[in-house]
C-alpha cells in the first residue's frame, strides 16, 4: 500500500491516479473499521455488505451511512478503532445541542493532519517562515490547535492568539506584524471593524493573507473583507468527525473554491431527502465524507449536512472541488414553503452599498397568527443618512422577494447595536413558541 504519510506529491496525480489511490485505501478502511468497530460492524451487516464488496469506488453506494448520532450513542469512545493508549489527542464539539460528539486522533493521523492543514495553508498562499496569527479557538474546538500545527509543520512562526479580546488581537497585530490571519471570516470581520473604531486604517496592517472557514461564508463577504483589509481571503473547510479545519482548501491563485484532498478523503454528494440517492457532480445536495488514512477515528460514509456540488479540479487537477457551502440542512429556514439560508441574505445585502454585513435572521410567528414571519435586523453603513436607510431596506425586502420568494421585515438597526461575532457566529434566532 502506499505510504500513508506523504501528502504533497498527490496534489500532482491526475484523477486517474488520485482514484486507483482511492480504492485501494477504500478497501482497507472498510476492512479495518468491519473488524475493530463494532458499531460499523453491526451496521455493515444489518445492510447486509462486506468490506470485499466494495470491487471499484461506485460500490461504496451500498454500504450504510454514519451520522452525528451514531457518535453520540458510542459517546464518549465506543467508535475508537485503536486501544485508548493508542489515542494521543482527543477534541470534542461545544455538545449544545445534546451530549457532545467525541474525536480522537492517533500520532499518526496528527501527522497527517498537520500535513494536510500545511497543505491547504500553502495553497492559500502562506509560505514558510511568515508570521500565522491564528484567531480560531484553541481547545477542544479543532479549529485552533488544527491550524496551529498545520502552521508549524508548514514552518511558519505561530502566534496562537485564540479567538476574543479583539483589542488585544489588534494590538499583537500591530507590534508582531503577522503576514497571515488565520480566523472565522465573521470574526475577522469584526477585527477589522474593531480597527476602523480605533481609527486605524485596516489596510495599512502587516496582513497579506486570511485563512477562513468554520462557517459559511459568500463571494461578496470575500469581497468585503479582501477591499477592506487589502489582502487575500481564502477558504478552508473541514469538521471535527472527518478530521478537522484542512479536509478542503482554496488555493489563492484561483479563488475558485476549495480542493478536497481527495487522497485522504472520498466525498459523494447524496439527496438530503431520499436517503440513498447519490447525485452526479455538479448537482446539488447533502456532502458525504468517507476516511481514507485514518486510524483512530475511521468515518464511513459521514453525513455532514453541508450542502453542496462537487466540481471539477483547476489548480490541482485530479481532485475534485467543492462549491461553497450554501448552509446547513439543519440551518435551513422554512418560511411559508420557501427554503431560504442565512448566506443568502448575506449575498443579497453585501451588494447594496449602504448596507454592512452586520445582520441577523429572526423567525416569529404573532400571536394568533398561523404564518411564520421573517424580520432581518440589519446595520447600514457608518454615515448613510436616514432616507439612504430606508431606501436600502426597501431594496433588500425587495431582492429577497425577487431572489428567494419569501417576504421579509427589514429592520435597519443602529451601527453598532449588533452582537459582534468571535468566532462562528450565530446568524439565526428561532422565536417561535416551541411546538
Ligand atoms: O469548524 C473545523 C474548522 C475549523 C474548519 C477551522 C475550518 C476552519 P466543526 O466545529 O466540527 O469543525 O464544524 C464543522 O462547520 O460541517 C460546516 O457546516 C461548517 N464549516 C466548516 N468550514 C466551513 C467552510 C470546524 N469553509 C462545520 N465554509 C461544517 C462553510 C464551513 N462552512
Amino acid at each position: 500500500m502506499t505510504d500513508l504519510t506523504e501528502t504533497g506529491s498527490a496534489e500532482r496525480f491526475d484523477r486517474e491516479q488520485i482514484e486507483a489511490l482511492q480504492l485501494s485505501r477504500l478497501q482497507h478502511t472498510l476492512a479495518y473499521a468491519y473488524a475493530r468497530v463494532p458499531l460499523y460492524r453491526r451496521k455493515f451487516d444489518d445492510a447486509g455488505v462486506r468490506p470485499e464488496d466494495l470491487r471499484q469506488l461506485s460500490d461504496l453506494a451500498g454500504f450504510p451511512f454514519t451520522t452525528k448520532e451514531d457518535l453520540r450513542t458510542e459517546y464518549p469512545f465506543g467508535m475508537f478503532a485503536v486501544p485508548q493508549e493508542r489515542i494521543a489527542r482527543i477534541h470534542a464539539s461545544s455538545g449544545t445541542t445534546g451530549r457532545p460528539t467525541v474525536v480522537g486522533y492517533t500520532a499518526q493521523d496528527l501527522k497527517t493532519w498537520a500535513s494536510l492543514v500545511a497543505r491547504s495553508m500553502r495553497a492559500s498562499g502562506v509560505r514558510p517562515g511568515h508570521k500565522v496569527h491564528i484567531a480560531y479557538g484553541y481547545g477542544l474546538f479543532t479549529g485552533g490547535l488544527g491550524a496551529h500545527y498545520g502552521a508549524e509543520a508548514l514552518g511558519c512562526t505561530v502566534i496562537p492568539m485564540s479567538g476574543g479580546q479583539t483589542e488585544r488581537q489588534i494590538q499583537l497585530i500591530q507590534d508582531f506584524r503577522p503576514e497571515v490571519i488565520m480566523c472565522t471570516p465573521t470574526y475577522l470581520l469584526t477585527i477589522m471593524d474593531a480597527m476602523r473604531h480605533q481609527g486605524m486604517d485596516p489596510r495599512s496592517s502587516s496582513l497579506k493573507f486570511a485563512v477562513c472557514g468554520a462557517e459559511p461564508w459568500t463571494e461578496e463577504m470575500r469581497q468585503e473583507l479582501e477591499s477592506g483589509l487589502d489582502l487575500k481571503a481564502c477558504d478552508i473547510y473541514g469538521l471535527s468527525e472527518v478530521m478537522g479545519p484542512g479536509v478542503a482548501g482554496e488555493f489563492v491563485q484561483s479563488q475558485d473554491g476549495s480542493h478536497i484532498w481527495e487522497d485522504h478523503f472520498r466525498p459523494e454528494i447524496v439527496d438530503p431527502f431520499s436517503l440513498d440517492a447519490t447525485l452526479p457532480d455538479g448537482q446539488v445536495g447533502e456532502l458525504v465524507f468517507t476516511t481514507l488514512t485514518k486510524e483512530a477515528l475511521p468515518i464511513i460514509r459521514y453525513r455532514t449536512k453541508d450542502l453542496t456540488k462537487l466540481l471539477p479540479g483547476t489548480a490541482s487537477p485530479g481532485m475534485r472541488r467543492m462549491a461553497r457551502i450554501g448552509g446547513r440542512t439543519d440551518d435551513m429556514i422554512i418560511l411559508r414553503g420557501v427554503n431560504l439560508f442565512p448566506s443568502q441574505i448575506e449575498e443579497l445585502a453585501l451588494r447594496i452599498p449602504d448596507l454592512s454585513p452586520h445582520f441577523q435572521l429572526e423567525i416569529n410567528r404573532p400571536a394568533g397568527q398561523r404564518m411564520d414571519e421573517l424580520t432581518v435586523k440589519i446595520e447600514p453603513r457608518e454615515g448613510t443618512t436616514g432616507q439612504q436607510r430606508e431606501a436600502a431596506a426597501d431594496n433588500l425586502r425587495k431582492e429577497i422577494k425577487v431572489h428567494i420568494g419569501s417576504s421579509a421585515t427589514i429592520a435597519v438597526v443602529e451601527p453598532g447595536s449588533l452582537a459582534r461575532s468571535n468566532g462562528k457566529l450565530r446568524r439565526v434566532y428561532d422565536l417561535r413558541e416551541p411546538k
